[in-house]
């Protein structure tokens, strides 16, 4: 349930910069909507996509007071946020919006083979993602100094995965959402340890070309993401 405790806000994902509408105008330019805390958290790698694919959205940031009276919760499917709306249809857990809307405006491979690659690559990322989460949610004074120590382990196997492709994107020729994912979780750790991709030409190389699209580069200007804080719990 929306209450005015949450805050409305649509993105214009363009490089004139962002751009706060009118309540008709969104519904007329923002199929899609995203209900989150305001972090970037899950959703961080979904902005960049919808904002490098020109796609608008409205955002309902929901207050945690808010969600610990538990009403939303309740109609949540998996009782988490956050939650994607495309018209009717309501999806949750982030990695399927990430599928969906790669679906519906072609950053999901070219056939079947791509596609189950990019599967393979985004769920590569994703246990990264969740390491990191654990990390910092768990473990941040006790383990972050061990897990930048061991991060290069991980990143070595992204890397080897770009040094072969032609294209600098995970798969085939063109950008999918195992990129903007794997995109995401580089600036995320770049952000942990400043020199974590020093080591590696390939991934910092993905970095730079990712960063330098005009579209990305606009969001990432943009207060919409610079003043949103990485995780819920101000560690980084
Ligand atoms: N697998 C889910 C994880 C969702 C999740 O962990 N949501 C957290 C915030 S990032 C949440 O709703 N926490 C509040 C709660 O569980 O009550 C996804 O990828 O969307």
């Amino acid at each position: 349930m929306i209450t005015p405790s949450h805050t409305h806000r649509n993105f214009i994902p363009n490089t004139r910069g962002l751009k706060a509408l009118q309540e008709p105008d969104l519904q007329k330019m923002a199929p899609y909507t995203i209900t989150y805390f305001a972090v970037r958290g899950r959703c961080g790698a979904l902005r960049i996509m919808l904002s490098d694919l020109g796609q608008e959205w409205k955002e309902i940031v929901v207050n945690f007071d808010e969600w610990m009276k538990g009403d939303l919760k309740k109609t949540c499917v998996f009782g988490q946020l956050p939650k994607l709306q495309d018209g009717d249809l309501v999806l949750f857990q982030s990695n399927t919006f990430l599928r969906h809307v790669g679906r519906k405006h072609g950053a999901y491979g070219k056939n079947d083979t791509e596609a189950a690659l990019i599967d393979m690559f985004n769920d590569g990322v994703e246990d990264l993602r969740i390491k990191y989460l654990k990390m910092i949610y768990q473990e941040y004074d006790t383990g972050k100094d061990a897990y930048i120590k061991d991060l290069p382990n991980h990143l070595s196997k992204f890397e080897a995965v770009l040094e072969k492709s032609s294209s600098g994107f995970l798969v085939g020729g063109s950008i999918s959402f195992a990129d903007y994912s794997l995109f995401e979780v580089l600036l995320n750790h770049q952000v942990l340890s400043p020199t974590c991709l020093d080591s590696f030409p390939a991934l910092n190389g993905f970095v730079q070309k990712m960063s330098s699209r005009p579209k990305i580069k606009a969001f990432l200007d943009s207060d919409a993401y610079k003043k949103l804080p990485i995780n819920g719990n101000g560690k980084q």
